[in-house]
C-alpha cells in the first residue's frame, strides 16, 4: 500500500531509528519491529514524513546488522516478513514513507554467496568478493576500518588467497565489476521495493567501486589518505546511473548516499538531475571537523571553531544553489549525541543547548534527518569500562591499543567521547527502571539520565521541553516556503558567536539566530530586526527591535518571520 502523500522528499524531515535500541516489545532487550508498530503514533506526532530505518536483515550482528547474511529475510530478534508488512502499512496509513537500508559494498562472511566464493577460484561466486591469489605474491597494503589487525585484506587457506573488507573481517567487500553481482543487488532492491518501501540509504556508495588494479600506494601515504585510493572508482557513476535507471525510477523511490570521501567539488557528479544518480547525500565534512586529521577516531587537541562550522553548511549550501539537494544532519549511530558533541555544556546548559541544535537542523536548507532521542536532547552516556561497550569497532580499536603496550585509560577517556556507542543507548520512553524500552536488562546500558527530564514522559506535555520546541518547529516549518524551499543568505559571518542567515523565498523571510557559544554574548545588530516577530525562541525573547546589541544566553536560539 502507497502512502497518501507523495514522497515530496525535498521538503521531508526524516526520523532515522536504530531498531534495536527504540522499543523492545517481547522483553528480550533487544528492540524490534514490533516495538517500532507499538510507537507509530509518537513518531507522527513528531510530525516528521519518513523513517530512515538501519538495517534489520538476517545477520550474525558483527556490526549490528551491517554485515548482512541474507538480503531477503529479516533479522529475527526484530521479528519476520509479516511484522515488516505491518510495520509499512502502519507508516503508510499515517501518511509516512519508509526508507531502508541498503548496505552492498559487503556482505556478512556467513552470506552463502561468500561461502561459495571462498571455496574456490572457479565456482558461480567466485567473482562475487574482490581475491587476492598467493600466485601473485602478498597483497598491497590496505586499512581496515574495523578489523583488529588493521589490515583489509584476510587470508584464506581453502583458496590460497586473500578477500578485502574495508570494514570487519566479517564483512568481505562485493566486487562490483561483476555483472552477477549488480543484478543480485537489483533483484533485491526490487523485493523490498515490490513490500512498499518508499527509498534507500545507500550505505559507504563511494566505496562500491575500486580501482581494482589494487595499486600500491604512494609512499609516506597514511591511513587516512585511503580515501583517495581506496573510493570513487572508475565505474562509479555507471553503477549509481545503473540503480537509478533499473530500480530506482521505475519505483519512484528516493536515494541518500553515505558518501565519506565525496568532497564538495564532486557532489554534483552524483546529484545533479541530469546524471540521474542520486537524489542527495550525507557529506562527511561536519563529521570531522573535531577530528585529528590524521586519525579520524581521535579528537582534534584544538577543537573547532564556529567559522569552520558555518564555512561548511555555507559551502555546501552554495554546491545546491540551482540544481542537486542535499542531506543535513548532526549526528547518527556512527557518532556520539549531536548535544554532546556539537556544544560544550549538556548538563547546565542542556536545554538551550539541544533546543539549538534541533533550531539548525530544522532550518538549514536541505532535508533535515532527525536521528531518534535527538527530539528529547539525549545526551553522551560516556561508559569508563571497556565490558560495556557493544560496537565492535570500538572494542578492536581497544584491543589495538593493549596489544601495543599503549596505555588503555587514555584511550578509555577518549572513547567515552568518541565512540558510537553514545548514539545507540535506548530510547528513553519514561523515567522506569529500564526507560520504558524494555523489561528485561536491555542489550546496552540505558543512559541513568531518563530519570531526570531526558525521556518522552518527562517531556511530552511541557511548555519549554526540548520535545515540545521540535515539534513545534516541525509543525511551523512544514508551513514555511521559506524553509521549505528558500534560499540561505548568511550575515555577519566574521562573528565567533553568532550564526546568523536569512531563508528567503518570494513572499516569506525567516531570520533565524543561533549563539553558538555556551557565554551570554551581545547579539549583533541585524539592521531589520524591528520589522520581523518572532515565531520561535529557547529564550523569553523582548520585542524583536530591542534584541540587537541585547546580551543573549549561552545556546540562544530564536527565528523571526515577516512578509514581504
Ligand atoms: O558507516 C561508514 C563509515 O564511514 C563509518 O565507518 C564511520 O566512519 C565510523 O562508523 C565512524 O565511527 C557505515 C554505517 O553507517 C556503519 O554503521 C557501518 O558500520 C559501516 O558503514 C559498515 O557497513
Ligand atoms: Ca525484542
Amino acid at each position: 500500500m502507497q502512502p497518501e502523500r507523495a514522497f515530496n522528499w525535498k521538503e521531508a524531515v526524516i526520523y532515522q531509528i536504530y531498531p534495536r535500541s527504540f522499543q523492545d516489545s517481547n522483553g528480550d532487550g533487544v528492540g524490534d519491529i514490533p516495538g517500532i508498530i507499538m510507537r507509530l503514533d509518537y513518531i507522527a506526532s513528531l510530525g516528521v514524513d519518513a523513517v530512515w530505518l538501519n538495517p534489520i536483515y538476517a545477520s550474525p550482528n558483527a556490526d549490528n546488522g551491517y554485515d548482512i547474511s541474507d538480503y531477503y529475510s529479516v533479522m529475527p530478534e526484530f521479528g519476520d516478513l509479516a511484522d515488516f508488512d505491518e510495520l509499512v502499512s502502519g507508516l503508510h496509513e499515517r501518511g509516512l514513507h519508509l526508507i531502508m537500508d541498503l548496505v552492498v559494498n559487503h556482505t556478512s562472511d556467513e552470506h552463502h554467496w561468500f561461502k561459495e566464493s571462498r571455496k574456490s577460484a572457479d565456482n558461480f561466486y567466485a567473482d562475487f568478493y574482490h581475491w587476492w591469489p598467493a600466485a601473485r605474491g602478498k597483497p598491497p597494503h590496505r586499512w581496515s576500518f574495523f578489523s583488529e589487525s588493521g589490515a583489509a585484506w584476510t587470508y584464506v587457506p581453502e583458496r590460497d588467497a586473500w578477500y578485502l573488507h574495508y570494514f570487519g573481517a566479517k564483512q568481505p567487500d562485493l566486487n562490483w565489476e561483476n555483472p552477477a553481482v549488480r543484478v543480485e543487488v537489483h533483484r533485491l532492491m526490487r523485493f523490498w521495493l515490490d513490500r512498499g518501501v518508499d527509498g534507500f540509504r545507500l550505505d559507504v556508495i563511494p566505496f562500491i567501486a575500486k580501482d581494482t588494479s589494487f595499486p600500491e600506494l604512494p609512499p609516506g601515504s597514511t591511513d587516512e589518505d585511503f580515501i583517495a585510493h581506496y573510493v570513487n572508482g572508475p565505474n562509479l557513476h555507471q553503477y549509481l546511473q545503473e540503480l537509478q535507471r533499473e530500480v530506482l525510477s521505475p519505483y519512484g523511490a528516493m536515494s541518500v548516499g553515505e558518501a565519506p570521501g565525496v568532497s564538495c567539488g564532486r557532489a554534483l557528479d552524483f546529484v545533479a538531475r541530469e546524471r540521474g544518480e542520486l537524489d542527495m547525500f550525507f557529506h562527511f565534512d561536519l563529521m570531522s571537523i573535531d577530528r585529528d586529521p590524521g586519525n579520524f577516531f581521535r579528537r582534534r587537541r584544538e577543537g573547532w571553531a564556529l567559522a569552520e562550522l558555518r564555512d561548511i553548511f555555507l559551502r555546501w549550501d552554495y554546491v545546491f544553489e540551482n540544481d542537486g539537494w542535499t542531506a543535513v544532519y548532526l549526528g547518527n549511530h556512527d557518532f556520539p549525541r549531536a548535544v554532546s558533541r556539537w556544544t560544550a555544556d549538556d548538563k547546565d546548559n542542556w536545554y538551550r543547548a539541544a533546543t539549538m541544535l534541533n533550531t539548525l537542523l530544522l532550518t538549514i536548507r536541505g532535508t533535515p534527518f532527525l536521528y531518534y532521542g535527538d527530539e528529547i536532547g539525549m545526551r553522551n552516556i560516556r561508559f569508563q569500562q571497556i565490558h560495556e561497550y557493544r560496537d565492535g569497532s570500538s572494542i578492536s580499536r581497544y584491543r589495538q591499543v593493549v596489544a601495543r603496550g599503549g596505555e588503555p585509560g587514555e584511550f578509555l577517556q577518549e572513547l567515552a567521547e568518541t565512540s558510537r556507542d553514545n548514539a545507540r543507548t535506548p530510547m528513553q520512553w519514561d523515567a522506569s527502571e529500564h526507560a520504558g524500552f524494555s523489561t528485561s536488562e536491555p542489550w546496552i546500558s540505558v543512559n541513568p539520565d531518563h530519570a531526570d527530564w531526558v525521556s518522552v514522559a518527562a517531556q511530552t506535555s511541557r511548555e519549554d521541553s526540548v520535545l515540545t520546541f521540535v515539534r513545534q518547529l516541525i509543525s511551523y516549518r512544514r508551513r514555511s516556503p521559506a524553509l521549505l524551499r528558500g534560499s540561505m543568505v548568511p550575515v555577519h559571518v566574521d562573528d565567533n558567536a553568532y550564526f546568523i542567515y536569512y531563508r528567503k523565498a518570494p513572499r516569506e523571510e525567516i531570520l533565524v539566530v543561533l549563539n553558538f557559544s555556551i557565554d551570554r554574548r551581545p547579539l549583533p545588530c541585524v539592521a531589520e530586526f524591528a520589522s520581523f516577530t518572532c515565531v520561535a525562541s529557547n529564550f523569553p525573547v523582548p520585542e524583536p527591535g530591542f534584541v540587537a546589541g541585547q546580551v543573549l544566553p549561552g545556546y540562544a536560539a530564536f527565528l523571526l518571520r515577516r512578509e514581504v
